[in-house]
C-alpha cells in the first residue's frame, strides 16, 4: 500500500448523480476481506450518519471505485464497484453502478492509467462486477481532464463537461425469467436486465401514483412491505438467489409520462427510493419498456424505431439510447445502449481511516438505509 503511515491515496469525485471514492487497486488490500473491512472505516459504516469517514448518509454517497490496468485485450482499464452500506457493516461487489462509472475514465488518465488525447479521450472500461464493457469520452484539453462544461444532468446543480459512455449489449439475458411478464404475489411485473437487475410494476397496481415524492413512498411502510414480498420472489425467479441482504434487483415503479418523456419512474434501490435513477437502471428501464406484453406497455409512450427514451424521475429526466431487437435465439435481446453523464474531481488526496479499534461492532439493521 502506497502513501503516508495508514493513510490511503484517495480521489473523491461525483460521477452522474452519485458520488464516491476512488481508489487505484494497488491502493488497497489485495485481500477482499481486508479490504471491506478498511473501506468500512473509511466510508464511516456502520453508521447511520457515516459521520466519522467520507460516506454521505445514503447508498447514492457511499460508494466505491476500485480501477486498476485491465489484462483484457478488449479493455484500458478494469473497474470494481463495491456499494458500502451504510448502516451495515457490509460492502457488496453484486451490483455495478453506471453513475460512478462516469467518473473513471477521468480518473484513469488523472491517475496516468491512460494517456489523455490532446482535444478528447476514450477509455475502454471492462466492468468487473458484470464483466460487461463500456466506452467513456470526455474532454482532455492539452491532455489534461477537463471538468468544465456545459452538459447539464437532472439532479446536479449547474453544468460540467459531457462524459459520453457508450455500452455494447451485455451477454445475458434481457429478460431474465424467460417471460415478458410474471405474476408475484398477484402483480404483475416484466423483470429486465440491461445491465442492472430490475423489476418492473406499474406504480397503479401498489395503489400509489408514481408521482409521489421519494420521502413519502418511503414512509409507506404498508408499500415497502409489499415491495420486499415482490421483490424476494423476483430475485429467485430471475436466478439471484435469496436477495434478503443484496442490493439487486432494483424495482422501479413507473407511470404515465408528465413531462414529455417516455414514463415517469420511481426506483428503490431497493429500499430507499433514489432521488433520480441510476444509469444501468435507466438502460434496463428503457430497454423494458418496449418488450412486447410487459408492464410498460400501455403506461409508456416509446416511439417504434427510435432508440432514444427520455426517462422521467424525481429531480427531472435521464436521456439514454436503449434498443431491443430479436436476438438469433429469437428472444428480446438489447442493442448498443448510450448515455451522458457529467464527472467532478472533488478532492485529491489521502484518506485516513478510522483506527480498527475504534470501530463500532457490526450494527444490527433493519436495513432502512440500503
Ligand atoms: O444503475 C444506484 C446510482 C445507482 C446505480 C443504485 C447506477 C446504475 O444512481 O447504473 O448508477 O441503483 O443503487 O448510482
Amino acid at each position: 500500500m502506497n502513501g503516508q503511515p495508514g493513510g490511503v491515496p484517495c480521489l473523491l469525485m461525483r460521477g452522474g448523480t452519485s458520488k464516491g471514492a476512488y481508489f487505484l487497486a494497488g491502493d488497497l488490500p489485495a485481500d477482499p476481506a481486508a479490504r471491506d473491512e478498511l473501506l468500512l472505516r473509511i466510508m464511516g459504516s456502520p453508521d447511520a450518519r457515516q459521520i466519522d469517514g467520507l460516506g454521505g448518509a445514503h447508498p447514492l454517497t457511499s460508494k466505491v471505485a476500485v480501477v486498476s490496468p485491465s489484462t483484457d485485450p478488449r479493455a484500458d482499464v478494469d473497474y470494481l464497484f463495491l456499494q458500502v452500506a451504510v448502516d451495515r457493516a457490509e460492502v457488496t461487489d453484486r451490483q455495478n453502478c453506471g453513475n460512478l462509472l462516469a467518473g473513471v475514465g477521468p480518473f484513469a488518465v488523472e491517475r496516468g492509467l491512460v494517456p489523455a488525447d490532446d482535444e478528447l479521450t476514450s477509455v475502454r472500461v471492462r466492468m468487473v462486477n458484470s464483466g460487461d464493457l463500456a466506452t467513456a469520452t470526455f474532454p482532455t484539453p492539452g491532455g489534461r481532464v477537463d471538468y468544465t462544461g456545459d452538459a447539464e444532468i437532472s439532479g446536479v446543480p449547474g453544468t460540467a463537461a459531457p462524459v459520453v459512455i457508450e455500452f455494447p449489449p451485455g451477454t445475458g439475458p434481457l429478460l431474465p425469467t424467460g417471460n415478458a411478464r410474471d405474476d408475484l404475489h398477484g402483480t404483475p411485473v416484466t423483470c429486465v436486465d440491461n445491465g442492472m437487475p430490475t423489476v418492473l410494476i406499474a406504480a397503479s397496481d401498489l395503489a400509489v401514483t408514481g408521482y409521489e415524492t421519494p420521502r413519502d413512498l418511503e414512509e409507506d411502510r404498508s408499500l415497502a412491505a409489499r415491495l420486499r414480498e415482490i421483490r424476494l420472489l423476483a430475485g429467485r425467479r430471475m436466478g439471484l438467489g435469496d436477495v434478503t441482504d443484496t442490493t439487486v434487483p432494483k424495482l422501479t415503479l413507473l407511470a404515465p409520462p408528465r413531462d414529455g418523456g417516455a414514463v415517469t419512474t420511481r426506483t428503490f434501490i431497493p429500499v430507499r427510493c433514489h432521488t433520480s435513477i441510476g444509469v444501468l437502471g435507466a438502460a434496463s428501464v428503457a430497454a423494458g419498456l418496449r418488450i412486447d406484453g410487459g408492464v410498460g406497455a400501455g403506461i409508456a409512450r416509446v416511439t417504434p424505431g427510435d432508440d432514444r427514451v427520455r426517462i422521467e424521475h424525481p429531480t427531472g429526466f435521464l436521456d439514454i439510447v436503449s434498443g431491443v431487437g430479436t436476438g438469433a435465439d429469437g428472444l428480446p435481446s438489447a442493442r448498443r445502449t448510450a448515455v451522458v453523464r457529467t464527472a467532478r474531481k472533488i478532492f485529491d488526496g489521502t484518506v485516513f481511516p478510522r483506527s480498527a479499534e475504534t470501530a463500532p461492532p457490526p450494527a444490527p439493521s433493519p436495513g432502512g438505509h440500503r
